[in-house]
């Protein structure tokens, strides 16, 4: 049997719903499968009537002379015009609460590869998929708190994060939990994000649920939710070896050179200070500004010409790529997110 056919169990017509969103997704599903049940009796309905209503029972039968009728027109346009605005509307809203990321959300940074997950915690802990005592595997699980808003730092990476095969390139995957409602791409080369907020204890399938490859069907993880105090206790037991994601970063921001020209304490060196800037809004050289989100400070460290800040010259700072690795990465954007 395949090790993941016992994960493979559904109970209802849904996947059970563990989320404040999910409830009105599922709302909006049951609305628009009721609304297009009722749309398709009445038309499908009224034509069958109709057919045989009007079906032609002799040769001499003559069509009807009917030129047009205001008041249907009018009901048959308009009932289906406030039924896709308040279709649209509604979606609408319930989109918009699933992209407003709350401000204290818990941060968790997700690593897709072919073919599994990574959960990488802000205190260095590190969940992949393992194998128990009789051999069997066992999917990478997220543990995250009951009622607590969790952020999801998504990227897509190599097999081997320090290696430099040439054929080990990322690809893209989707991160999609049913039970919770969400959904969102893991695209190579960038960082992509998503929140949402266990309201039930439990444990709850992850998918990738974008072709990527052989494994892409075995590309299963877990997340369990469990109470607060629990998931703490979790978290701190066997915390990363190697510290904490900012004091890492701290170290490579000595080692790696960035401390000759950036400072912590607001002061302008060759480049910026790292002093407050994350969400901050950054001017540009050549005008706009952008929000400095994680994706901005990946793209800013990897490739710094991309995107010059405002009133520094370009091509001082030397491009990072290949020089740092994913991890390296993702260290040092924590390390400049804790500088406040
Ligand atoms: C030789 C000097 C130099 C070194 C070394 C250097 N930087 Fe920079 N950095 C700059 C300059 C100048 C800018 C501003 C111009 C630009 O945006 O490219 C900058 C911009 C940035 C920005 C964007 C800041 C903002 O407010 O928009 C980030 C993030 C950054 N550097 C991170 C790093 C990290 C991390 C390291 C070490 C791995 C590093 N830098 C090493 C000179 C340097
Ligand atoms: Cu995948």
């Amino acid at each position: 049997m395949m090790w993941w056919l016992p994960l493979a169990k559904a109970d209802s017509f849904m996947p059970p719903a563990a989320t404040e969103i999910a409830s009105q997704v599922d709302s909006i599903y049951a609305f628009l499968l009721w609304s297009s049940l009722v749309s398709f009796i009445l038309l499908i309905g009224g034509m069958t009537f109709f057919v045989f209503k009007y079906k032609r029972k002799s040769a001499t039968d003559k069509t009807a002379y009917i030129t047009h009728n205001h008041t249907f027109e009018f009901l048959w346009s308009f009932i289906p015009f406030v039924l896709f605005i308040f279709s649209f509307a509604w979606g609408w809203v319930v989109y918009h609460e699933m992209r407003t990321f709350p401000e204290n959300a818990l941060e968790v940074h997700v690593v897709a590869k072919k073919w599994d997950w990574k959960f990488i915690y802000k205190n260095g802990k590190e969940i992949t998929a393992g194998v128990d005592a009789s051999g069997k595997k066992t999917p990478a699980t997220m543990v995250i708190p009951v009622g607590r808003p969790v952020k999801v730092i998504m990227a897509s990476e190599k097999i081997n994060p320090a290696g430099d095969d040439p054929k080990d390139r990322p690809v893209l995957h989707s991160f999609f939990i049913p039970a919770f409602r969400v959904k969102q791409d893991v695209v190579p080369g960038r960082y992509t994000s998503l929140w949402f907020q266990a309201e039930k204890e439990g444990d709850f399938h992850l998918f990738c649920t974008e072709y990527c490859g052989a494994g892409h069907s075995a590309m299963l993880g877990m997340v369990k939710a469990v109470p607060v105090e629990e998931y703490e206790r979790w978290l701190a037991a066997e915390a990363g070896a190697a510290g904490s994601l900012a004091d890492q970063g701290r170290a490579l921001y000595a080692s790696k050179a960035c401390i000759g020209c950036h400072s912590l304490d607001g002061t302008r060196v060759v480049g910026p200070s790292f002093k407050g800037i994350f969400g901050h809004e950054q001017a540009i050289e050549g005008g706009g500004s952008v929000k400095v989100d994680e994706d901005y400070l990946r793209e800013s460290i990897l490739n710094p010409n991309a995107k010059v800040a405002a009133g520094y010259p370009a091509g001082t700072m030397p491009p990072y790529a290949g020089q740092l690795n994913d991890d390296e990465v993702k260290a040092l954007i924590e390390f400049i997110k804790s500088v406040k």
